[in-house]
Parts: C-alpha cells; structure tokens; sequence
C-alpha cells in the first residue's frame, strides 16, 4: 500500500469546467457516460491526464468525439492514463459500466437493502463510478442525467435543480420499456465527493424555508411511505438550521431546493452532497416511541452539521484531504454552538468535553495519533477522526475565545469574502481569522502540525503583603508517532478567580500586562473571567491588587483540549468550586476531578483484593472506565470495573432514599412527549436515579424499574428503565429483553438499541452471548448501524472486551477478517479498538497483538485495516 503525503501536493496539469453524467440504472449493470469539458492549465505542453478509477469497466474513450483505440490508453486496476492530449481545451467523453448490485463497501453507487440506489463519495468513492480526478480541488460544474425504470425507481434526484423530466420513448438501453429519466443541473462547482444519485420508491415530507432575503426555499425529506410521519422532527431541525445560520453568520441557503433522503445502509452519520444530502435513517427517524431523547439530540445537531457544511465545506471547500478539519472542525463547531443555542449550552458543552476525553485523548496517546491536519495516511477514510473532527471543533473554539466573538465573526467574514468558490487550506482560514483582527497568533498553527495532547501544569502562590496571586504554567507535548519532540503552542487559558464568599472577584491588573486577552468583559466592564496567552513552556503570571486569597477556576469551559494539572489545588478548593463557581462547565469538572481522584486512589486496593473504603461523592455522573484506564500507567480492566461498579453501588445505598424520591418528583404528568430542555433535565434526572437504584439489585429496586418500563409513554423512558434492570442478570433481565424484543421487532432502530444493551453489558462472559447475536435473525453483517450496535459498544466495555483469557480480542479479530470482505471502511473502524493494546498488562498485550498480527498477515486485506493494524503493531 501506498503512503500519500502531505508535502507531496501539486495541483493538477488539468483543470474540469463542466461535467456531464448520464446513468442508465439497471440491475444487472448501471453504465456512466460523462462528458468533462477539460481545460489544460498550460497552453505549451499536454502532461498526461491521470484518471482515478476503481472496480469501473472502461467501455470507450473519446476526445473531441474521436474514439480512441483502448490499446492507446493506459489502463491499470486504480488509473487510467491518456497521453498526447490538445494543449487548447477540449472535450473528453468517457463511457464506463458499473455494478451497484455487488458493492457493499457502500462507497461509490451502491444499492441500498431497502431498494433503492445511493452514492457515497466522499472521500474517494466517486472513482467507483466513473474515472475521474477524484480530488477536492478539481470543481467542476455538474450536470446529471439518470434513466431507470420508472415503476421501480419513481423518484430520480441528484444536486441542484431539476431542468428536465419524463418517460423515456424509445429505450436508450438494454431494449427495455417503461423507463423514465430525469436531469438535475448544480449551478455551482463543486468537487466530485459532493455529487449524489439517489433513485428509489420514495415520499417525501414538504416544507418551505423562507429566508431573510425573502427567497422561497422547497425542503424535501425523503423516505419509504411508511416512514414519512416520523420525520417530523428532521423537518423542524432544518429550518432552525436555516434560520440560526443567517442569524448567527449571515449565511443564507443558495439554491430553491434542498433534499435529504434517509437511507437505511449507510457508512457513517450523513454526508452533506449539495442540495441532496443523505442521511443513515438513524439520524432522520424519530418519534417519541421509538426514539430517545439522545436520539432527538444527535438529530438536531446532524442535521444541523451537514446544512451548516454548504457554506463550510461546499462554497469553500478543502484543498486536499489532508485540510479535511478545514470543514469538519470548523462545521462541528458550528454544530455545536447551535445545538447549545437550541438547548442547554453547559449540558452540550459537557457532553462535547467527555467525549473529546474519552476518545480523542486516547487517540492522541495512541498508535493512530495524528496532528489535526495529518502529514501521511494510506487511506483516508482512516482520517475521518475524533481528532479531526473534535479536536479540530476545539481548536477553531480557541480562534473564538481569542478573538472574542465578534472578531471570530470579522475572520468567518473575510474567509467567504476571499475564498468563495475554492478549495483552500487551514492557513487560509488562519490568515482570515489573522488578518480581520490584526492578531499575531502565528505559535497557534502548531494546533495544526503537532498531535498529543499537551499537558498544562498550573500552579499558584499568594503573596498576602503584596495582594498579588502569581499562576505558573508550564506546557509539555507528549511525543507520538514520528514527533518524538514538539514546540510549545498557544494556549487559552481562562482563569476566574473565587473570593471566600465564592463570587468572582474582579480582575484588575496583570503584572506586566502582556499576555493576556483583556481584563474587561465583552461590555466593556471589569473582567471576571481572564483569558491568559500560554505560548511558552513555562511562564508566570501574576494578577495584582487581589485583597484576598482566591480559589482559583482554571480553563474556564474548557478553554483548550488539554490535560490540566493542577497541583496546588485542593479538595476542599475542588468542593469550593463545585457549589460555587459561576463556570457551570468548572463546577462539573470539579465533581469530576473529585471523581477521578478518589477512584484512581481506590485501584491499588481493589487490585490488591482488599475491601473498598466508604465513599460518598457529589458528582453524579462519573467519570468513565475508559477514562481512568487511559490515567494509569498500566490499565486494569478489572480494578476499574471494579472500584467504578462500587463507588456507584455505594452512592446508591448512602442515597437511596433521595434517589427514590427523584423518581417519584421527575415522572411526568403529561403523557405527551415534549423534547425541550425542561423535560429533557427531568426524564434525565429521573432515569439516572433509577440507573443507580437499579445497581443495588434489590426487590423494591427491580420492581420499582419494572414499573417505569410498563408504565413508560416514550422510548426515552422505556429504554432508560429496560437499561436500569439489564444491570443484573438473571430472569427479569432475560425476560424483560424479550419483551422488548417482541414489541418492537419491526422496527429496526429500536432492535438496534436491544442489541446496543446487550452488547454493553459487563456481565461477565458476555462473549458467548455475542456470538450468539451474531446469528440472530436481527443481525446483519451487511449493514453498518448493526455492526456499530452490536461489535461496537462490546469493545467499549472493560471486563468483556478485555477479559483476561483473550476472548474478546479473538472475537473482535474474527469480525473484522469477515467484515472486511464486505465494508473495509466500517471493518477498520472496529479493528481500531485493539489498537491501545500497549496500555495493558503483559498477559493482555501478548493476546491483543497475536491478534492483530493476525489481522494483518492475512491474504487480500484492505488498505483500509492494513493501515489500522500495521500501525497499531509498529
Ligand atoms: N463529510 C461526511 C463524512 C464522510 C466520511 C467519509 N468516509 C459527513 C460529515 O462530516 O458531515
Ligand atoms: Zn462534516
């Protein structure tokens, strides 16, 4: 396999101004004319036109409407190459032929199991239809013609407008009757990974956007028939996308049609093609029976996240995949802030910082970490990341937090201002951001260059004669992968300090001001929260005119994804701030840092077999096992199990009796289903308690939990109940998964949050039970969102996945091998959780690495898992 680098890229010798794409969909074989008005970028010489194309059949060549003998190209299993080409522009016409029927790597045109034909190109998917330059930088401006039988296939879409439409006379192809056709034509160029066909038997939900330049948008959402009325809440989300986006940025949508089609076989989330965005079912379908209120969430956001993409991401577009976080960092956080606009901002904000440490910390301390803006990858899709995405959300976090929000806002300004209609890099988005506030931020880019996780230690001293409280901060990057030694970046770090009382005191003065944002609120009054530029691996600074000594709160809302230190804190500090910081972020985190500390320092008792000490703690929500593994220098799948499952059984028997209370005060009375942040908070609260209650195993408990799942009016309810009592095994379990089972086996994403639960038990020795899954009328291998519901969440769990004997990693190894003759994509994304391996005991690393040699001397392998498991060995 081939390694593509970073340093390597070259613009090509060819530009493509139009493109046109005619399908004739069928089912024995679908074949791709198109046509591509070429431009040479050199009027004196004609450099080979390099092709990208895989698993495509070349049928014929034409330049100009002269043929070319095949014998005359250069035709490999990736490339098709033509040489002596016009130095003037000229048309080139390509006939090739496909086979959606057989392609489950669900990438380029494949045919979906419920009927209907669907493309994935991003990244390189579209070199699966037809032989193209299959790079973000060639825009083109595509017009698309697809001919399918018409009783089969009624609906028939691709990106832009639809200019013409109608049965089909004489049949073009195959002899066959009753076809019909249909041509769409995007007004705006557009990288290929953008374009999409979908054709199938679909209804669509209609609405109207009208946005504020007063222009009539139609927004389609298509789905089989019977799915239509559970696409009520998609519908809403868009338009609030809609809206927020002209709010909030000024951007307003570009065409007079936007489609989203539900799909139910689909790699990942959705993918945000032009006007025709498609979406894995899972993040278009709900209601409140069938969907939790984590569901409702991950819609709002998705939808969100893939409209929000037509301006970061289409109009402007990347470069090369190695600038992907350009448009995913960047249109995560845009997510974000408008799901926190739509909700709660600290719950969102918290829920954003547990995953970001829960995954990309791992990442970033692992075989696969890798700098936000990768230098080398063998296969992209191995970059679609935590770190790309989330981390790349953060640091575009920290451009706002520096530059406060109005300046963020000057900066998106000028990036559409200099770069609509091209396809750029991270440094173009640095510079706008640069130059609209005259800021010299130039240390930041290393957020761009460096991966690991930088570690910030921050200490304090108060000098009470001098009334002067200094804060010492020392950074240090971790080496990874090909960085042995990093340079200190810039790091945001807001301080608010607590006077005794627990208010903020205000912040005056700095010692020679220097590096610091503003000692004044946005309002221009005196400043509770400072925002202190760290740029260097140690440095001081002393805040004066401070009457007292404060209780200092560090990285206010979590002003930059690193690993804080805090050693001169104390627990009292730590309890201090979570009854008073005015940082509702911070006082979560203080619960947490508690959390943490207390479980790490009962791991050597329980690995030592010794009985837990009493514990009693504030925060409620703990951290997870993952998390503290990632904190030991050798992790101990059991201890954590262990100490984490007592610590929440002892929380529940010392607050029993509040916990039953919570339960009986946060049902609702209102059987009908209200997802807002009021009822959200409440069914919350309430299924959290019960989650704890549930652990003590006792009758009352039990019964207590049976009575919510009989009772429950909405999913969020029944699952959250069916989840309290799947804690521990025995018959109720077993009969209760059954009867979930039976009420809803026709709906498959309720099915796959039956398996989900199974899948994520901790009962030990639940290998068994997967393998049985396996062969469960519900499962398929085929389809993604059963392999993310049943093989995914088992590799999450610490005493299963890790158990002792290898079982787990044998299972994980065996999957994979199967999966990946179908989807190497989904199949490299489960081989990724062996890849920690070296964080365990030797007993543990010695089976998880027979099982990723395994893996990778296998016959036949895809680029995709050799490149996951390779470096996970290296
Ligand atoms: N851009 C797509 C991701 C494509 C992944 C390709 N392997 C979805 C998104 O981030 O919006
Ligand atoms: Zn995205």
């Amino acid at each position: 396999p081939k390694e593509i680098f970073l340093k390597d890229y070259k613009p090509t010798g060819y530009h493509f101004d139009t493109v046109e794409l005619k399908f004739v969909l069928s089912e024995k074989k679908t074949t791709v004319v198109s046509k591509i008005r070429v431009l040479p970028r050199n009027s004196s010489e004609s450099p080979p036109l390099v092709l990208d194309g895989r698993d495509v059949k070349l049928l014929f060549v034409k330049i100009n409407g002269e043929e070319r003998k095949l014998e005359e190209v250069e035709l490999t299993s990736r490339h098709l190459t033509l040489k002596s080409l016009p130095v003037q522009p000229f048309d080139l016409e390509i006939g090739s032929e496909i086979h959606p029927e057989t392609n489950l790597s669900l990438e380029g045109l494949y045919k979906s199991s419920s009927g209907m034909f669907c493309t994935q190109c991003e990244a390189e998917g579209f070199r699966k239809i037809t032989f193209y330059q299959d790079r973000p930088d060639v825009m083109a401006k595509f017009t698309t013609r697809i001919e399918a039988d018409k009783a089969q296939y009624p609906v028939l879409l691709s990106n832009g407008n639809l200019i013409d439409s109608g049965d089909l006379e004489s049949p073009t192809c195959c002899g066959q009757n009753g076809f019909h056709y249909a041509v769409w034509e995007d007004p705006f160029k557009k990288p290929c990974y953008l374009f999409a066909l979908v054709a199938g038997q679909l209804t669509s939900r209609d609405d109207t956007f009208k946005t504020r330049s007063g222009r009539d948008v139609q927004l389609r959402i298509w789905t089989p028939a019977q799915d239509v009325p559970k696409t009520e809440h998609a519908m809403h989300a868009l338009k609030l996308s809609m809206k927020w986006d002209e709010d909030v940025y000024g951007l307003e949508y570009d065409l007079d049609l936007f489609n989203i089609v539900a799909v139910p076989d689909f790699n990942m989330g959705a993918m945000e093609n032009k006007s025709l965005n498609i979406f894995n079912s899972k993040l278009v379908l709900a209601s409140a029976e069938t969907a939790t209120d984590v569901d409702y969430a991950a819609i709002l956001g998705v939808i969100g996240h893939e409209y929000f993409h037509n301006w970061t991401g289409n109009r402007v577009t990347c470069r090369d995949w190695f600038q992907l976080s350009l448009k995913e960092g960047l249109t995560v956080f845009r997510d974000q802030e408008f799901s926190s606009d739509m909700g709660s901002r600290p719950v969102k904000r918290i829920g954003d910082v547990a995953l970001l440490r829960t995954a990309q910390f791992s990442e970033d301390a692992g075989p696969m970490a890798h700098p936000v803006r990768p230098h080398s990858y063998i296969k992209m899709d191995n970059f679609y990341t935590v770190t790309v995405y989330e981390k790349g959300a953060e640091v575009v976090r920290m451009y706002q937090t520096l530059l406060g929000k109005d300046g963020f806002r000057k900066g998106m300004d000028l990036y559409f201002e200099r770069h609509d209609g091209q396809a750029v890099t991270c440094e173009d988005f640095f510079a706008a951001m640069r130059d609209a506030n005259s800021a010299n931020l130039s240390v930041f880019l290393r957020w761009y260059s460096q991966a690991g996780t930088p570690i910030l230690t921050v200490s304090t001293a108060y000098d009470a004669a001098a009334r002067s409280y200094t804060v010492k901060c020392k950074q240090e990057i971790p080496s990874t992968p090909g960085q042995p030694v990093k340079e200190p970046t810039l790091i945001p770090l807001a301080v608010g300090l607590l006077n005794s009382k627990g208010e903020d005191m205000v912040l005056t003065e700095l010692l020679d001001g220097g590096s610091l944002k503003s000692l004044k609120d946005t309002a221009g009054g005196p400043a509770k929260t400072a925002v202190l530029l760290v740029d260097k691996e140690e440095q001081e600074f002393t805040f004066l005119n401070l009457p007292e000594k404060p209780v200092p709160s560090f990285l206010r809302n979590f002003s930059a994804p690193v690993r804080l230190v805090t050693p001169t804190v104390t627990d009292d500090d730590l309890l201090f701030l979570l009854a008073h910081d005015s940082d509702e972020f911070n006082r979560w985190e203080a619960g947490q840092t508690m959390g943490r500390k207390l479980m790490l320092d009962l791991i050597p008792k329980a690995q030592r077999n010794e009985q837990l000490a009493e514990f009693v703690a504030k925060a409620l929500t703990l951290p997870g096992e993952s998390e503290l593994m990632d904190l030991m220098e050798v992790a101990d799948p059991d201890a954590v199990h262990t100490v984490r499952k007592f610590v929440i059984r002892e929380l529940a028997s010392k607050l029993k009796q509040d916990f039953l209370k919570t339960v009986t005060e946060n049902r609702s009375s209102d059987p009908h289903y209200t997802f807002d942040h009021k009822n959200k908070a409440r069914r919350s609260l309430k299924n959290l308690a019960l989650g704890y209650l549930c652990s003590l195993d006792e009758a009352d408990t039990t019964e207590l939990a049976l009575n919510e799942y009989k009772s429950a009016t909405n999913m969020t309810d029944q699952f959250a109940a069916l989840s309290s009592l799947c804690q521990n095994p025995g018959d109720v379990r077993d009969e209760a998964l059954a009867n979930f089972y039976e009420q809803w086996k026709d709906e498959t994403l309720v099915v796959n949050k039956w398996l989900v639960l199974q899948s994520m038990s901790d009962i030990p020795g639940n290998v068994k039970n997967m393998r049985r899954l396996l062969d469960h009328p519900s499962f398929d291998m085929k389809n993604p969102n059963k392999v993310y519901s049943l093989i995914g969440p088992f590799c999450r769990t610490a005493v299963n996945f890790h158990a002792k004997d290898g079982s787990g990693y044998e299972f994980l190894a065996e999957v994979t091998l199967q999966l990946d003759k179908m989807n190497p994509q989904v199949a490299s994304r489960m081989v990724s959780s062996l890849s920690r391996w070296k964080r365990f005991d030797e007993g543990r690393q010695s089976l998880a690495k027979a099982q990723l040699e395994r893996i990778a001397k296998t016959d036949g392998l895809s680029e995709n898992v050799f490149e996951i498991a390779s470096k996970s060995l290296a």
